[in-house]
C-alpha cells in the first residue's frame, strides 16, 4: 500500500483534501505499519544500551530514508502540491537530551540497527524535553518543552512493572519506539513512564513541586547541571530507569531459557555515563530474590556490565550522597556496601574506594564491576588513563579501551544535506552509505576544478537554504554571501563560547579602526545554558547584546553579523550543519571528551577552527595541517598547568593591550546601554579574577589563526579543496564503525 492509499483509507479522503496535520498523522501512522513487517533483530545474546537521554529529533523523515520509502512518499506529496518539508513542519522534536552525550546515543541505535545487530536502548519517557530556550531582553528564559501528543513515535506496550523506593512504590509502563535501520532490520528504543505524573504541578517557566515523586518521577529531563534541590530526584530516576531495565533484562532472558547463572550469554549492558550505573546493585538485588546467592548475583552481574566515561570533568562524575540513597532506594545500600567492602578488603587503597566521605562513587562501582571501560576519542581515553582513572588503569589495564564517537550519516548527511549526498552519489556511487570509508573516493577530485566549483555550489546553495530558513523561523537576516563562522552546542565555559564572542569584539573594534574584512563575517551561536548554570548565562547575555550593538551600528554591520539562534536543537542544527563554512572546536585542551559536531561539521566540508583536544586530534591526523586550522595550547601544557596552579589570568591582561581592550568592552558604556550591569559586571570580574578554563593564554593565537583561516577562504578553489579533503576522510567518523567495534571488543553480539 502506498501512503497515498494508506491516507485514503485512514481519512477517507485523498491526500490532497488533507491538511498538513492530516497528512503527517497519515505518514506517521503508515511508517509504523511498515516498520512493524520489517524482520526485527534477534538472536541469543542482546545488548541493552541505558541511558538516561536519548535525543532522537524528528523522526518522520529519517524513518522514510531507513525504510526505503523517501523517494516515494517525496512525490506522492508534490503530485498533490505538498511539500514534505511541510509536513515535517508538524512533528515536535522530541528534546530528550541535553547534548553530545543524548544525540550520540541516538546515532548508535541508528547504527545498532543498520548493522543488523540484536541490541536495544532502555531510557525514559520525560514528558518534558530539554526546556525550550526564549531569550527576552537579551536573557535567556526557559519554558516547558512538551513533545507527546495522541500522534507520537511511542506505542503503549502491555509490559508494567512494580519499581519500589523507600516508603512507597510505583507501576510502570513500557512504550516503544520503533527503530529503523538503513535497509536493514528494526530494532526498539524503550521508554519507560507512570500513569500518575501530573503536568499540572508545572508552575511559572519550568519549575514544579520537586517533592511529590509520583507526579514528578518523569515530568521532565534533567538539565545537566541543575540546582541541588533537583539532585535527589535525580537518584529517583536513575533508580526507576534501571529498575525496569534490570527487570526487562531477566524477564527476556528467562524468555529465552536462561538459568540467570549464564545471564551473560543473553545480555550485555552498555552503561551510557554514570547515570544508569544503579543498574549494577538492582540486578544483583533481582537475581538473589531469584535464587541465586550474593557471591553468584555478584559473579553474574560483573560479567555483564560495560561502563562508558564521558566527560573529564569532576563535577559531571556523579557521586551520591548516602542519605540520598538511603531515602530513594534503601534496598540498594547493603549491596552496594557489600560491593564497597569487597573493594576495600582487596586494595586496601581510598583511591578506589566505592564510598568515601559519605558519597557513593558511581564510576567506581561501574569500572570495578563491569567488563570495560572506554573513553569517546583517543587523547580522552589517555587522559583517563593517565590521570583521572590512572589508580583503576594499574589494577584493569585491561578493561580499558578507546571508542572513538562517531555519528549517523543517514542523518547528517543524506538527510540534512540531499544536495551533497546527490553529487557524492554520482562521483563515487552509492556504496559509501553502507560504508562510510567510500568516501576516501573522492581525494581523486582535488584536483579538478570542475568537481570542486561543484562542491562550493552545493555549500552556496545550503547557505541560501539556511538564510531562508532563519528569516522564516526566527526573523533573522544573513548575508549568504558571507563566511558562516558556526559554534553550536552546549554553553559551557570549557567550550569557550566567551573566547568567540572576544574575537568578535576584537573584529568590531577593527572595523572601527578602518581594517575591513575582505568579505562580511556572519559569527553564528546555537546554545542553552543549564538554568542554574550562571555564568553561561551571563555569556549567552554578552553574545545576545554584541548582536544588538554590530547590528545597530551602520560602521560596523555591513562587514560582521553576530547572531544567537533562539531554541538550538537537532532540527536547527540539521539546517545549520550543511551550511557552515567554519566550525569552532575551541574546548580547552583536554576538557572536551571528543565532540561529535565537529564530525558532522567535517562530513559536510565545513573546515574546523579548533585546539588540539578530543576528537579534533583524529580529525587532524586525518587531514593534515592544511585542511583543519589547529591552535592553542597542548593538553599536556594544560593539564601541566592545573596541576601547579599557576595561572592567573590578570597576568594576560595586564600584558596584552589587545586582549585588555576587548576584555574591558564587556563593562563599557556601549554594553550597559544594552545589557545588564550585574551580569556583564558578574561575566567580567570571572574572567579577570579566574578564567578557569584560561581563554587569556589561547587569546592571540585564536585570533591570528582566525584571520588565517579567512584569508584561506578568499581562495575559493583551493578552500573547495579543503572541503573535499574533510568529506573525503569523515568516513572513519561514521557511528556504524564505533559501534562495529565496541561490537568486536564488548559486546561479542
Ligand atoms: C554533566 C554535568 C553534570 C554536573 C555539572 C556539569 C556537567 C557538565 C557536563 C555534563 C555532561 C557530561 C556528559 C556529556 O554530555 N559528555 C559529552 O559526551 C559526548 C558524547 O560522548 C562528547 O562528544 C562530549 O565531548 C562530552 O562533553
Amino acid at each position: 500500500m502506498t501512503a497515498n492509499e494508506y491516507i485514503k483509507v485512514r481519512f477517507g479522503r485523498h491526500m490532497d483534501q488533507c491538511t498538513n496535520e492530516e497528512i503527517y498523522i497519515g505518514l506517521l501512522e503508515y511508517v509504523k505499519d511498515q516498520a512493524k513487517n520489517k524482520e526485527i533483530a534477534g538472536g541469543k545474546k542482546k545488548l541493552y544500551y541505558i541511558s538516561a537521554e536519548f535525543l532522537i529529533g524528528k523522526l518522520l523523515s529519517n524513518n522514510l530514508i531507513n525504510l526505503g520509502l523517501y523517494d516515494e512518499v517525496k512525490a506522492e506529496l508534490e503530485a498533490c502540491g505538498k511539500s514534505l518539508a511541510e509536513i515535517e513542519e508538524i512533528e515536535v522534536e522530541p528534546s530528550l537530551g541535553n547534548g553530545g552525550l543524548g544525540r550520540l546515543a541516538a546515532c548508535f541505535l541508528d547504527s545498532i540497527a543498520t548493522l543488523g545487530l540484536n541490541g536495544d536502548g532502555v531510557g525514559l519517557a520525560y514528558h518534558m524535553g530539554l526546556f525550550k530556550q526564549v531569550f527576552k531582553d537579551n536573557l535567556q528564559t526557559e519554558e516547558p518543552n512538551p513533545w507527546m501528543s495522541d500522534h507520537s513515535w511511542m506505542t503503549k506496550t502491555e509490559r508494567t512493572y512494580r519499581v519500589d523506593f523507600g516508603g512507597f512504590n510505583v507501576t510502570s509502563r513500557m512504550y516503544d519506539i520503533d527503530v529503523t535501520g538503513y535497509d536493514s532490520v528494526t530494532t526498539k528504543l524503550h521508554l519507560f513512564d507512570v500513569d500518575t505524573v501530573d503536568e499540572s504541578i508545572i508552575t511559572d517557566g519550568i519549575n514544579f513541586d520537586k517533592s511529590e515523586f509520583t507526579k514528578n518521577l518523569t515530568l521532565f529531563l534533567y538539565p545537566d547541571d541543575s540546582d541541588d534541590n533537583g539532585r535527589l530526584l535525580r537518584v529517583y530516576q536513575q533508580y526507576f530507569m534501571v529498575s525496569n531495565a534490570a527487570q526487562l533484562i531477566l524477564d527476556e532472558a528467562v524468555e529465552k531459557g536462561s538459568n540467570l547463572h549464564d545471564l551473560a550469554d543473553y545480555a550485555v549492558i552498555q552503561i551510557n555515563d554514570t547515570h544508569p550505573s544503579m543498574v549494577i546493585p538492582e540486578l544483583i538485588r533481582l537475581l538473589q530474590i531469584r535464587g541465586l546467592t550474593m557471591d553468584e548475583a555478584i559473579d553474574v552481574v560483573s560479567k555483564c556490565c560495560a561502563y562508558t566515561n564521558h566527560t573529564i570533568l569532576a563535577e559531571a562524575l556523579e557521586k551520591w550522597p548516602i542519605h540520598f540513597m538511603m531515602k530513594a532506594v534503601p534496598q540498594l545500600m547493603p549491596i552496594i556496601r557489600e560491593l564497597h567492602n569487597r573493594i576495600h578488603i582487596k586494595y586496601n587503597n581510598p583511591e578506589v574506594d566505592i564510598i568515601k566521605d559519605g558519597l557513593v562513587h558511581m564510576a567506581h562501582m561501574d569500572i570495578h564491576y563491569g567488563i570495560s571501560i572506554n573513553g569517546v576519542a583517543a587523547l580522552h581515553t589517555e587522559i583517563l588513563k593517565d590521570t583521572e582513572l590512572n589508580a583503576f588503569y594499574k589494577l584493569y589495564p585491561e578493561k580499558f579501551n578507546n571508542k572513538t564517537n562517531g555519528i549517523t550519516f543517514r542523518r547528517w548527511l543524506l538527510y540534512s544535506n540531499p544536495e551533497l549526498s546527490k553529487l557524492i552519489e554520482e562521483l563515487i556511487g552509492p556504496g559509501f552509505k553502507k560504508d562510510a570509508t567510500e568516501l576516501k573516493k573522492l581525494e581523486q577530485y582535488m584536483n579538478d576544478d570542475a568537481v570542486v566549483q561543484r562542491f562550493l555550489d552545493v555549500k552556496n546553495t545550503r547557505k541560501t537554504v539556511l538564510k531562508n530558513y532563519l528569516a522564516k523561523t526566527q526573523g533573522i537576516n544573513i548575508d549568504d554571501n558571507s563566511v558562516y563562522d558556526i559554534q553550536i552546542k552546549r554553553l559551557h565555559e570549557y567550550k569557550r563560547q566567551q573566547m568567540n564572542a572576544l574575537y568578535v569584539i576584537n573584529k568590531y573594534f577593527e572595523i572601527k579602526e578602518g581594517k575591513k574584512p575582505a568579505r562580511p563575517i556572519t559569527v553564528i551561536f546555537g546554545a542553552k545554558a543549564a538554568p542554574a548554570y550562571v555564568i553561561a548565562k551571563d555569556i549567552i547575555h554578552l553574545i545576545l547584546c554584541l548582536s544588538e550593538i554590530i547590528d545597530n551600528d551602520p560602521e560596523v554591520s555591513p562587514y560582521l553579523k553576530v547572531v544567537m539562534v533562539e531554541n538550538y536543537n537537532v532540527t536547527l542544527a540539521e539546517k545549520l550543519i550543511p551550511a557552515c563554512d567554519i566550525h569552532e572546536q575551541i574546548s580547552l585542551a583536554s576538557k572536551e571528551a571528543s565532540g561529535t559536531s565537529n564530525m558532522k561539521f567535517m562530513l559536510n566540508g565545513a573546515v574546523a577552527i579548533g585546539t588540539m583536544d578530543g576528537a579534533n586530534v583524529e580529525m587532524h591526523e586525518f587531514v593534515g595541517d592544511d585542511n583543519i586550522f589547529i591552535f592553542g595550547e597542548d593538553s599536556d601544557t594544560v593539564i601541566k598547568r592545573y596541576a601547579d596552579g599557576s595561572y592567573c589570568s590578570r597576568d594576560y591582561y595586564e600584558k596584552d593591550a589587545n586582549l585588555k581592550k576587548c576584555v574591558d568592552f564587556i563593562v563599557s558604556d556601549k554594553l550597559m546601554e544594552v545589557g545588564k550591569k550585574e551580569n556583564l559586571e558578574r561575566l567580567y570580574n570571572e574572567l579577570l579574577n579566574k578564567d578557569w578554563f584560561m581563554t587569556f593564554p589561547d587569546f592571540k593565537d585564536y585570533c591570528e589563526t582566525k584571520e588565517k583561516a579567512y584569508s584561506a577562504y578568499e581562495n575559493r578553489t583551493e578552500w573547495g579543496r579543503k572541503m573535499i579533503k574533510n568529506i573525503a576522510n569523515a568516513g572513519f567518523f561514521s557511528s556504524d564503525r564505533t559501534i562495529a567495534q565496541y561490537n568486536q571488543d564488548i559486546w561479542h553480539l
